[in-house]
């Protein structure tokens, strides 16, 4: 897959996205990363980017032609087809349900804005798709352009070591993840769970299930409201339930 991200700030792109699990997918060539600076389509010696709003108030615009210049250049630089995506405090706000419908293209153009954002008819006539990590503001696109990067890198074949990893991980059943613990096998007086010792693969299974259930009811008992539990799940659910109760009285 491969990601085209305009921003005033190339180098916190570049920096973070060469690290870690994203960073592996770069240098193995699961994933491509160019980044594209509006300051070098501008053609005043000031190599301006930003303007004053019409209508006055505080705060700058990020000027039209250096930006059309861009995503323009960005899209036309390979042949492939590909979805041009500004990230902003008004777009669709991002889960894992969004994340999949975003690698299922083989190309993105993520705009990483600054100062208030983009000239409205940019938005109209240039960017396919509009989205949001979550419902507060950042002085930039960039991290947000970084999260949905990495959330998409997650999800391509190959890129997490563990194969399956990626869909055992938290929200992707639309559950919170199941506990982890590592050695030692006590800590602060804390043991770990009995059953993990066991090596008795199909029960840690049942266990981290239950788990993953229970800590979901606890924490985020909205996100059950959009699952359909199977009968055993329910079970499950109701024991850790029950032996909640149990801890309680
Ligand atoms: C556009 C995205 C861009 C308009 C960007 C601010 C938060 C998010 C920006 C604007 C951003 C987000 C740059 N802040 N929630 N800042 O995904 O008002």
């Amino acid at each position: 897959m491969r990601f085209d991200v305009i921003t005033l700030f190339p180098e916190v792109i570049e920096k973070t996205a060469s690290m870690g699990v994203v960073g592996r997918a770069i240098s193995s060539d699961k994933i491509q990363l160019k980044t594209w600076n509006p300051r070098d389509f501008t053609e005043d010696v000031h190599r301006r980017v930003d303007d004053r709003p019409f209508g006055g108030g505080p705060g700058m615009v990020m000027k039209i032609e250096p930006l059309r210049k861009t995503i323009q250049s960005a899209v036309e630089f390979v042949k492939e087809s590909t979805k041009v995506i500004y990230l902003s405090p008004q777009g669709r706000r991002l889960d894992q349900q969004g994340v999949n419908y975003l690698s299922q293209f083989s190309r993105l153009v993520l705009l990483a804005g600054r100062y208030e954002g983009i000239d409205e008819r940019l938005l109209d006539d240039y960017i396919d798709e509009e989205w949001s990590i979550g419902d507060f503001v950042l002085s930039g696109g960039e991290l947000p352009a970084l999260v949905l990067m990495d959330a998409v890198a997650r999800t391509l074949p190959g890129v997490l070591g563990h194969e399956c990893s990626a869909n055992e991980d938290s929200f992707i059943a639309g559950l919170l993840d199941h506990p982890h613990y590592t050695r030692p096998d006590v800590f602060d007086g804390v043991a770990v769970p009995d059953v993990l010792l066991t090596g008795d693969h199909k029960k840690i299974a049942t266990w981290r299930e239950k788990q993953a259930l229970g800590k979901t009811w606890q924490k985020r008992p909205d996100l059950l409201e959009k699952i359909e539990l199977s009968k055993h799940q329910q079970s499950l659910l109701d024991e850790y339930i029950q032996e909640q109760n149990n801890l309680k009285s």
